[in-house]
């Protein structure tokens, strides 16, 4: 018989600046405000979580530093943490965002338990977990372990499924879900961050990242320095750590004047609703979080035509992807759009309009809902 109670559910997840840890957040207080009781367990409070909204918790987990230890071990208390935590508020479900290690502490923590408190374990894998760990000999074996043993396994896109398939040889379905963003109102007028940026008619080039190696923002500052012409536009990046291995590189392209960096900022939708375009020039992505905000400001991007991106952007329609990853390509493209506001405007509400029915949180997150009560088996 289907069974619609409000589920508990704990949500593991990295607490810092990034997709995955940004969508884990995301998708707890959607589940919280749609009358399921959300614990979130980490090492820190999710930067992006809510204070005192209802049925939203958060437990840290502390970890001692040990002398004998060369290295701290964050596995063993988190699974502790989450066993404690399953036991004390009856989880239905454990949650983890990111493979490792946290699908391996809540495999753990399930066997801790007696076998009528154990929760059922969802594992979603975001990108570099299945890449770049699920390579390595030293994690490999353990992420497919951990994949197997979970009670469902999901994908951000279907480009990680066929991946992880492929390099982790796991033998289990895996679900695609794709992510979710839900904008919060802007604090200031799109005028307003474009005066303290310091902009007049420019365009606006937007960037925003955690600046890893897999990000390129070498390519980036080189397709910048390449768009003609270099009057008609600025770039800023929001960057979710420190710009200053890049800044050399900026002074080398001559981009000083072109380019403004913020750091660690919070209220990324005041900027996003100021971009005229966004830029992103990864080697990888797995699906691109930071392209998703954009689309639903209306704005439409150049991108790098890899891993899961075509299923976010319908290249021609809602931005445009380049096949070969290079600068020159990247640069022709960025000036197509800089020269034509015509087609940014139409492809700007184009990428909206796939934002809202395609990647909104009630399109996608009665999908997890689904997953929840199809693992309980409390139907859906
Ligand atoms: O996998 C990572 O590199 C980290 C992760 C994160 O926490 O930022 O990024 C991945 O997850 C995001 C959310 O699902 C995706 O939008 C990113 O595309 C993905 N990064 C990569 O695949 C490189």
């Amino acid at each position: 018989m289907a069974d619609s109670r409000a589920l508990r559910l704990g949500i593991t997840c990295y607490p810092s600046v990034g997709g995955s840890g940004i969508l884990a957040s995301a998708l707890g207080e959607e589940l919280a405000q749609r009358g399921h009781e959300v614990h979130f367990i980490s090492y820190g409070r999710p930067f992006r979580m809510p204070v005192d909204a209802p049925r939203l918790f958060f437990h840290p987990v502390v970890i001692n530093d040990y002398e004998l230890f060369k290295y701290p071990d964050y596995t063993l208390p988190l699974s502790v943490k989450m066993a404690e935590v399953a036991r004390d508020h009856a989880l239905d479900v454990l949650h983890v965002h990111y493979a490792v290690p946290h699908a391996t502490a809540a495999i753990l923590a399930r066997s801790m338990l007696p076998a009528d408190r154990r929760p059922f374990v969802v594992t979603t894998l975001h990108g570099t977990d299945t890449t770049l760990l699920g390579r390595d000999p030293g994690y490999g074996p353990a992420i497919r372990h951990a994949l197997q043993q979970s009670d469902a396994v999901t994908a951000v896109s279907g480009w990680l499924r066929d991946e992880t398939h492929r390099l982790l040889e796991v033998d289990r379905p895996v679900d695609v879900i794709h992510n979710f963003y839900s904008p919060k109102p802007p604090r200031r007028t799109r005028a307003e961050v474009r005066r303290e940026l310091g902009f007049a008619d420019e365009a606006m080039i937007l960037h925003l990242s955690n600046l890893r190696p897999v990000k390129r923002i070498d390519l980036l500052l080189e397709t910048v320095a390449r768009v003609r012409p270099a009057h008609a536009f600025k770039l800023v990046i929001l960057a979710g750590g420190d710009f200053a291995p890049f800044a050399e590189k900026v002074r080398q392209l001559g981009l000083g004047d072109r380019v403004l960096v913020r750091e660690n900022v919070l209220d990324i939708e005041d900027y996003l609703q100021a971009a005229d375009l966004g830029l992103f020039t990864s080697a990888s992505e797995s699906f691109c979080l930071s392209l998703l905000e954009a689309m639903w400001f209306g704005c439409p991007s150049v991108s790098t035509a890899v891993g899961g991106i075509p299923e976010v952007v319908t290249s021609g329609e809602t931005g445009v992807l380049v096949q070969v990853p290079e600068a020159e390509a990247l640069a022709r493209a960025v000036e197509g759009l800089l020269g034509d506001p015509d087609a940014r405007r139409r492809m700007g509400a184009a990428a909206r309009q796939r934002a809202q029915t395609r990647f909104s949180a009630s399109a996608i997150v009665p999908q997890y809902e689904a997953l929840y009560r199809r693992v309980c088996g409390c139907g859906a």
